[in-house]
């Protein structure tokens, strides 16, 4: 359903099969060399979710080629069955005319433990208005969308869960959102994952 216009929620996209195979893909993407990292911010501080990026490295706040915030690796291509999932995913959740002509080239994959969070953001380091795929996998965590203007209430707060997908386009695109909780114990039990994990795919304009 559309949470915000431009905004929509498709539970249970992913079929478990489809699920566990994109685990499976995480966790190899996840291995060293540019693999899985603590997020440092300029104020001094951590993200509590950890990260690894294909296509290009993102840290605050921009994009490179290498890991230039962990073992300074070149990144990771970008699998070229992540572009075809998200045009399929674009055109399942806002229809054929809002997939992009420039290809998507960046995956995020965030890994949350049962702590962590993600405090309320804006993507704005992307030279593209190109809707963004968002899947998760594993606990259910509360997502919280806000508005373009402000990080400030109004708020929808959504449950999302293990194959849901969010497509966030048009006005939403820069709209403000974070996790404040993660539910543990709630993923799939045949998924084996304890926590939860989130890909968003993107177009980087570049
Ligand atoms: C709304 N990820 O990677 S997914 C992020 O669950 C991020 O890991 C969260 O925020 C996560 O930047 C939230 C939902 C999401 C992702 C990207 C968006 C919402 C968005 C981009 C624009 C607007
Ligand atoms: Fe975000």
């Amino acid at each position: 359903g559309e949470t915000a216009p431009g905004a929509v929620h498709v539970p249970d996209w992913l079929e478990p099969a489809r699920q566990s195979e994109l685990l499976h893909a995480c966790r190899e993407w996840a291995r060293p060399p540019a693999g899985l990292r603590t997020v440092r911010t300029p104020g001094g501080g951590t993200m509590t979710a950890r990260q690894v990026c294909l296509g290009r490295h993102w840290y605050p706040y921009g994009y490179a080629p290498t890991a230039v915030d962990g073992d300074g690796a070149p990144v990771k291509p970008f699998p070229a069955r992540l572009g075809h999932l998200a045009r399929r995913a674009v055109t399942d959740a806002l229809g054929a005319e809002a997939v992009p002509a420039e290809p998507y080239d960046i995956a995020l994959i965030n890994f949350y433990d049962a702590d962590a969070r993600m405090g309320m953001h804006r993507d704005a380091d992307e030279r593209s208005d190109a809707p963004v795929v968002s899947l998760s996998l594993g606990d259910t965590c509360l997502f919280r969308f806000g508005n373009p203007r402000t990080r400030t209430r109004p708020y929808t707060d959504v449950e999302l869960r293990s194959g849901d997908l969010f497509v966030f386009g048009g006005p939403s695109r820069l709209a403000y959102h974070g996790v404040p909780k993660v539910h543990p114990g709630t993923a799939p039990p045949e998924l084996g994952l304890a926590g939860r994990l989130n890909i968003t795919l993107r177009v980087s304009g570049l």
